[in-house]
């Protein structure tokens, strides 16, 4: 009896043994698809970040995930790759526009009016790639009031252009006579040193578009902008005229040496780049005398910029002289570059007459 009783015993006991056993590895095993169980939704939560991140790429900068808003110009340059080409329209015109000078406008109020420009009046479109990289250039000395008018007018215009583009004025030091067309050279060549346009603008502070279709970018043959200007009568005053507001791909203005270094005062500068221009075979481009209606800011005289008496003798000759005389011998002193919120300004010494 006794014998049978220990018998049980140890037959119960090692069934107590493995039961507790079973358990454990049932626990164990449990424990293991817990933990994996958790690793899933890690997993899944990982990719969709990264998924997110990819699809951010592909919309707009303003979409961006928090943090991203602080990104400098180029780190935003790098995502806008990721973006669509703009379409060859921008749905953002909206055609005739009201220009008017009558009230004064402040520089902090254009500020405020346009967000989106990057220190040094740079912009690129936040939802798509701009099919152009223009730089404007402006020539420039003593014409704050004009230029606040410029700013105030063009910057929300060019936005709306969607382009990719700079503002850069180019101020004339000192008080030896004016040179429009060198301190366009300059502009050409201080741009090209910041960053890699391939159009170039070359815009009178003075001259505003009543039409935002008058497209502030390059085309096939240079480009005449300011073709129906309000002092004109909304016409051209002849047909060779190429003054107030011009732009030319970095190819075309190659092709003809940039501009002359040698026109000192008022007059005929203008005359040489066409002749330039048409003695290496190009033609001018134009908008229609509707698209290409603007006001000029009515002003006085400016000191330092009489009438040059030589200018009839010079664009009797440009085809001698344009090989010697423009982008290939241009010679100039940087005085000061100023990164302005709406402009960079480079005030030059370019020598004199
Ligand atoms: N500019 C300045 N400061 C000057 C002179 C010229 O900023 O002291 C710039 C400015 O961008 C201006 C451009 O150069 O718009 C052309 O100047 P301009 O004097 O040649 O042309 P604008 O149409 O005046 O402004 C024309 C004066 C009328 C001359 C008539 C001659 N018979
Ligand atoms: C011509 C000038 C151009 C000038 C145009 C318009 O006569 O430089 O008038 O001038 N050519 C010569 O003098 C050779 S404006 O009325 O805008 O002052 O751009």
């Amino acid at each position: 009896m006794m014998r049978d009783s220990t018998v049980n015993f140890t037959v119960l006991h090692r069934t107590c043994k493995l039961l507790v056993l079973l358990c454990f590895l049932h626990i164990s095993v449990t424990l293991i698809f817990y933990v994996r169980s958790l690793e899933i939704p890690f997993a899944f939560a990982h990719n969709r970040r990264q998924n997110h991140s990819a699809k951010n790429l592909q919309t707009t900068v303003k979409d961006s995930l928090p943090g991203e808003r602080n990104l400098s110009f180029d780190t935003r340059t790098t995502i806008a790759k990721e973006l669509e080409k703009c379409p060859e329209t921008s749905p953002l015109l909206v055609g005739p526009l009201r220009i008017e000078f009558s009230a004064p406008v402040s520089l902090d109020m254009v500020i405020k009016e346009n967000p989106n420009i990057q220190k040094g009046g740079r912009f690129k479109p936040g939802e798509c790639v701009a099919l152009q990289k223009v730089a404007i250039i402006i020539p420039f000395r003593n014409r704050d009031e004009h230029l606040r008018f410029w700013l105030y007018y063009l910057h929300p215009i060019l936005q709306r252009q969607q382009l990719d583009y700079g503002v850069y004025v180019i101020n004339q030091d000192g008080e030896e006579v004016f040179n429009r067309a060198k301190l366009l050279n300059i502009g050409y060549a201080e741009a090209l040193k910041e960053y890699d346009y391939d159009c170039f603008v070359f815009s009178d502070v003075d001259l505003i578009p009543m039409d935002d279709r008058n497209l502030y970018k390059c085309f096939s043959q240079p480009r005449h902008l300011s073709v129906s200007m309000d002092k004109f009568g909304f016409r051209l005053p002849y047909n060779q005229y190429f003054g107030g507001v011009s732009s030319m791909s970095k190819e075309q203005f190659l092709k003809i040496n940039g501009f002359p270094n040698n026109y000192w005062g008022w007059g005929g500068e203008d005359d040489d780049i066409y002749n330039r221009l048409s003695s290496k075979g190009m033609s001018i481009s134009r908008p229609s005398g509707a698209v290409g209606r603007c006001r000029m800011i009515r002003h006085d005289r400016d000191k330092k910029n009489e009438d040059n008496p030589q200018r009839f003798d010079r664009i009797a000759h440009t085809r001698e002289t344009m090989n010697k005389d423009g982008i290939k011998t241009l010679s100039y002193k940087v005085v000061r570059v100023e990164k302005e919120q709406l402009y960079t300004k480079i005030t030059v010494d370019v020598g004199k007459k």
